[in-house]
């Protein structure tokens, strides 16, 4: 079994200080949680980032300013930026975090309820993400709120528009998307096809049971205040830090050694 990726979403965008004053919003707090996590294990960072209000931005600047300090302060460390953004911004608002040349960034591949929302990925605005990527050399991972959205990532790499190691990320338990339980994660895993790597990131109370499945299964695992704002039942987790220490904990108390930045970029064939 491959050694663990843990990537670690610090921040995402629909969290805010009033659902935790944990959540790290300014580029310094950014940075300084993604470096406490890198300490602890991730190996990668899935980045958003916000405006000097908190609010989320796809704000090419601010992208490249925080991608910068965290290559220095985080070294090897792997770069994802979001390009799924909020739910209200348009596809041309949500590339602009790819001009900050990260070593990967993440492609949702198909449209999800999101709560009262719809997280709107069209086909032929996948298509124009995974063109703009390939162009840039920039490695997509597949966003898979549903099984279908599998499909799609599959019919990218049919049409040319994908090629080189395929990596997904499951998030399971949004209100909307897939239900988070062991079945439907199997069946996932089982529409892959041979070669490709995959993560889980359960969402809410679903972080830890999936992270422990996923271990178990020779997966990989998503975790941060983005997908999960406690460390246990009716406790905030003070940083993204603890969640990585806690992944961590249970995947040595099961015997599954943490891959580091350098055994990461390995497993998913990135350039160091
Ligand atoms: N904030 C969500 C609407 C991604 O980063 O690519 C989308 C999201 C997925 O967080
Ligand atoms: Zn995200």
């Amino acid at each position: 079994m491959d050694k663990l990726i843990i990537t670690v979403a610090v921040c995402g965008a629909e969290v805010t200080k009033q659902h935790t004053p944990y959540i790290p919003v300014t580029p310094e707090e950014i940075v300084q949680q993604s470096y406490e996590a890198f300490l602890e294990g991730a190996s990668i960072v899935h980045l958003h980032v916000r405006d000097e209000n908190g609010n989320p931005t796809q704000n090419a600047e601010i992208f490249k300013k925080v991608v910068t300090m965290i290559r220095e302060k985080c070294r090897g460390m792997i770069v994802q930026v979001s390009t799924g953004g909020a739910v209200w911004m348009t596809a041309e608002e949500r590339l602009q975090s790819l001009e900050s040349d990260p070593d990967m960034a993440t492609l949702t591949t198909g449209t999800v309820n999101f709560g009262n929302d719809v997280f709107m990925n069209s086909i032929p605005m996948i298509e124009r993400f995974a063109e703009e990527m390939k162009k840039r050399n920039i490695m997509p991972e597949f966003e898979c709120f549903d099984m279908g959205h599998i499909t799609n990532a599959l019919n990218l790499v049919k049409k040319g528009l994908v090629h080189g190691h395929l990596h997904f990320d499951f998030v399971m338990g949004v209100p909307g998307g897939i239900a988070a339980n062991g079945r439907n994660l199997i069946a996932m895993v089982d529409n892959l096809p041979a070669g490709a790597t995959w993560s889980v990131a359960g969402i809410g109370r679903h972080e830890f049971p999936m992270a422990a499945m996923a271990i178990a299964m020779g997966g990989h695992v998503r975790v941060g205040l983005e997908d999960n704002i406690y460390v246990k039942k009716g406790e905030l987790a003070k940083s993204n830090a603890e969640l990585v220490k806690k992944v961590v904990k249970i995947a040595r108390e099961i015997g599954r050694d943490i891959a580091s930045c350098q055994e990461a970029r390995q497993i998913l064939n990135l350039k160091e």
